[in-house]
């Protein structure tokens, strides 16, 4: 309980990675996507699946303290055992297998420090943590048996000396159970679940997405609160010229503006994991570029210093499209969205667009990322894609209301990078189909919005359908041998029913 509350106390005042964060990070790399949507599905989401995480890595904690403990004053009854044979067992075992177990996600800090120093600020504090642990049991354990001495070794369990220390020492733990209560609740309430998943969509979708409503999605429980002052970007890997910038350095350089519109690979065709904003930064090829790529650079692995990691290929990072931004919708970047700085690759699944950016490294082409690594892909282009998202669907009208103004139906189509050329609707469940007006084009690199009005002759039940032509002239299509891991395709269709 005193190493749990010491873990508690460093996550919550200084925001360091603790293996009750970061054991889940490093085991979901192993579970691939149907099985981790199999778990999902059985414990009630992602949310569900993180507090389970977090909880058993608690318990487990706790479950082989307690046993270590147990050992300890089995071999105590036996024989004194002296402290560097404790340091040993408590400390440096404990610590040698936690580099070993945990050595990719230590580099991880929530306040923002770079990945080298997270990873000797997790490793010391983990060490601080253990020698807590093997402190408090040692002393506590003398302190229980200390003055029983001279009498047998069975009146040593039931002196009325030991009974009043056994009794200081529970409420000396009960105390420190409260503890961990009290701080395991206020991380609770900064903690990721009350917004992760949060979608955007429905009848008051505007252009421009506002902040508080864009769209979120994160692999964490407490996100990062990044402090500017410890926070630098590294550029590394293959290049002439490594180097480091600070936020003074990135923004005396030129910026552009860009709106650009971000979708999860998981959004569903009725989903609303998908939002637009204009975004301001640096091009990132003006930062590859200064390094220098050497031969037989061919990606890039972008580290968010939540130790979140994913790759594009460096012809994609080398495009003048691919950012890195550091305002949204004139605003800095909002803490859940990546601040102080977030990638942004117009065309590319959301994963891509790194939050909490804080390391570009340039790599040969074998380089995986987070969710790489757990198995989805190996697509990551945005498949062109439409939603309806008024009316609502099992929407019921009627027929004499809609003689004037018909039904308004409208929505949102994105192709990538590619932009939207045209959209159709089908109230026929596909037989037919006729344009919609597209009320907002946007850019190349945005949805745009569509409306279409409606006049239904006769009452009946009618299928609603919508379809996005890119500006490529594609159009939108329903791909049967593309894995879900690659995003899903085909058409967001709802049901109206039009009534006498
Ligand atoms: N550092 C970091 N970046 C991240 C993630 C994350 O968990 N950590 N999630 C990714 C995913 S899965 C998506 S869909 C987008 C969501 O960005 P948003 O929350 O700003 O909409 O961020 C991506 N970038
Ligand atoms: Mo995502």
């Amino acid at each position: 309980m005193a190493m749990t509350l010491a873990m508690l106390l460093l996550a919550w005042k200084l925001r360091i990675a603790t293996p009750l964060f970061i054991v889940g990070d490093r085991l979901s790399v192993f579970i691939s996507p149907k099985p981790f949507f199999w778990i999902m599905g059985r414990v009630g989401g992602y949310n569900h699946l993180k507090q389970l995480g977090v909880s058993s890595t608690a318990l487990a904690q706790l479950l082989l303290g307690g046993i270590g403990g147990m050992l300890y004053a089995l071999v105590q009854r036996t024989r004194p055992v002296p402290w560097r044979e404790t340091a040993a067992a408590f400390i440096f075992l404990p610590m040698v297998l936690s580099l070993i177990l945990l050595w990719p996600v230590l580099g991880t800090h929530y306040a923002g420090l770079p990945i080298d120093a997270a990873r000797i600020t997790t490793s010391l504090t983990l060490a601080l943590c253990f020698f807590i642990f093997e402190r408090v049991l040692v002393l506590s354990y003398l302190f229980l048996t200390s003055g029983g001495s001279q009498t047998s070794e069975l009146s040593r369990e039931f002196t009325p000396a030991i009974g009043r220390r056994a009794f200081l020492l529970s409420t000396a733990g009960l105390l420190l159970t409260g503890g961990v209560a009290a701080i395991a609740r206020k991380l609770f309430t900064i903690a990721t679940f009350s917004y992760d998943g949060t979608q955007y969509k429905g009848p008051a979708v505007q252009p421009i997405t506002p902040n508080d409503q864009f769209y979120c999605v994160t692999k964490n429980v407490v996100d990062p609160r990044v402090n500017e002052g410890l926070w630098h970007l590294e550029i590394c890997g293959l290049v002439q010229n490594p180097r480091t910038y600070r936020m003074q350095d990135l923004q005396a350089m030129g910026m552009i503006d860009q709106e650009t519109t971000l979708m999860c690979i998981s959004n569903g065709l009725d989903a609303g994991l998908m939002s637009n904003a204009i975004w301001r930064g640096v091009a990132m090829p003006d930062l590859l570029q200064a390094a220098g790529p050497l031969p037989g650079a061919a990606r890039v692995k972008l580290y968010g210093v939540d130790n979140y990691t994913d790759t594009v290929p460096l012809e994609k990072a080398l495009e003048s499209t691919t950012m890195i931004a550091f305002e949204m919708n004139g605003e800095r970047l909002p803490d859940r969205h990546g601040f102080p700085a977030r990638a942004i690759v117009p065309g590319y699944f959301g994963e891509k667009h790194v939050k909490w950016l804080t390391r570009i490294e340039v790599t040969g082409r074998d380089a995986k990322g987070f969710y790489e690594e757990q198995g989805w892909g190996p697509d990551f282009i945005v498949p062109t894609r439409s939603r309806i998202d008024l009316p609502a669907n099992e929407s019921w009208y009627k027929l004499a209301e809609l003689s004037q103004k018909g039904v308004v139906v409208k929505g949102v189509a994105f192709g990538g990078d590619r932009g939207i050329s045209q959209v159709e609707l089908s109230t026929d469940d596909a037989e037919s189909w006729d344009d919609a007006t597209i009320t907002y084009s946007g850019t190349k690199l945005t949805w745009a919005l569509w409306r279409y009005e409606w006049k239904p002759d006769e009452s009946g039940d009618y299928v609603l359908v919508v379809r996005a032509t890119d500006g490529q002239g594609d159009v939108q299509e329903f791909e049967e041998d593309r894995e879900f891991t690659s995003g899903i395709t085909g058409f967001h269709k709802i049901v109206v029913h039009i009534y006498a």
